[in-house]
């Protein structure tokens, strides 16, 4: 047994807005030096403060709190994922793209900003992602080689190896069919690298030895790769209107999608095995590990 205590889900919620909040401020006085261009900032805060589920930075604040780091020291890290995501979600929504009109709930961010301003609001978040990381690294020299080792594991993750990689991949492979391992790599790669990210990075923040980051990389890949079967199955079956965007669109791209691939029943046992293999690995950390469990169920098992 262990007396750790945790931070509501409410509070963590609500340090994250506030950090998300601050990440990104209102824009300043017109053509002020030094700060984004109104619309620019504007159009960044519309996508980031539209209210996501906030799975990875709250995955990376739970991951610190179970290894007893400092919240506040990782608050940036754990807003920098978020915007990483958002900027992912924003260029993802592009007619080049997914072609999405509806997006947490309101419209896409080109479908207000326009196509080009959409583009640079995606590449301003993942730019500010960076400054913010590097900028609060620096803020604690004693524990900078474990700061820049968690940016370089969310880097890659979120990379051409990684995030990018696998949507590069989605992307050019639409309408041509495929097999278990080309959906695999897509679903590794474009969706689990980023669960991977930050539970692998908060456990280097923490200074965690491998064996600890082992167990954490597998539960991260497996709870995201049940995620985006779930996603998949809702987009087959769930309600648009609780989805917050439009479902059926991974039919109509003639997208690969294990549902399609694999069958319904198949999908929902593979979400189950994923699931019962990422709870396994965190039966190291003990009762420490409870929210990390809270988030993975909640993820497993979302209608929405
Ligand atoms: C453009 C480089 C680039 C990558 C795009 C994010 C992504 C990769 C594609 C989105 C397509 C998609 C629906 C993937 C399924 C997994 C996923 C990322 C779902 C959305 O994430 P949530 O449910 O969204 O965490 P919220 O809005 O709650 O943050």
């Amino acid at each position: 047994m262990t007396n750790k205590t945790f931070v509501t889900h409410e509070a963590l919620l609500a340090l994250i807005e506030e950090g998300l909040n601050a990440a990104v401020p209102e824009a300043a006085a017109p053509y002020a030096h030094g700060h984004p261009p109104a619309l620019l900032a504007e159009a960044m805060r519309y996508s980031l403060l539209a209210g996501g589920k906030r799975l990875r930075p709250a995955l990376l604040l739970r991951t610190v709190e179970m290894l007893g780091g400092d919240l506040q020291e990782a608050l940036a890290m754990a807003c920098a994922l978020e915007m990483i995501h958002t900027y992912s979600l924003i260029h993802d929504d592009l007619p080049a793209m997914d072609n999405d009109d509806f997006r947490r709930g309101r419209p896409t961010n080109h479908k207000v900003y326009g196509e080009g301003i959409a583009i640079l609001a995606g590449d301003g978040l993942l730019n500010s992602a960076f400054e913010g990381m590097l900028c609060n690294a620096l803020r604690y020299p004693e524990r900078l080689q474990r700061h820049v080792a968690a940016i370089e594991a969310i880097a890659r993750r979120a990379g051409v190896t990684g995030m990018i990689g696998g949507q590069c991949l989605d992307l050019s492979s639409e309408g041509m069919g495929g097999d278990e391992s080309l959906l695999s790599y897509i679903h590794l790669h474009k969706t689990a690298r980023l669960f991977i990210a930050p539970v692998v990075a908060g456990g280097l923040l923490c200074g965690a030895e491998s064996k600890q980051l082992s167990a954490l990389e597998v539960y991260g890949r497996n709870v995201g790769l049940a995620f985006q079967i779930v996603d998949d199955l809702l987009d087959l079956e769930g309600d648009a209107l609780a989805m917050g965007k439009a479902t059926g669109a991974d039919a109509k791209l003639g997208k690969l999608t294990w549902p399609a691939l694999l069958g319904v029943e198949t999908a929902r046992q593979k979400v189950a095995d994923l699931r019962r293999e990422a709870f396994g690995a965190l039966e190291c950390f003990g009762d420490a590990a409870k929210e990390l469990l809270g988030i993975g169920d909640r993820l497993t098992s979302r209608k929405a």
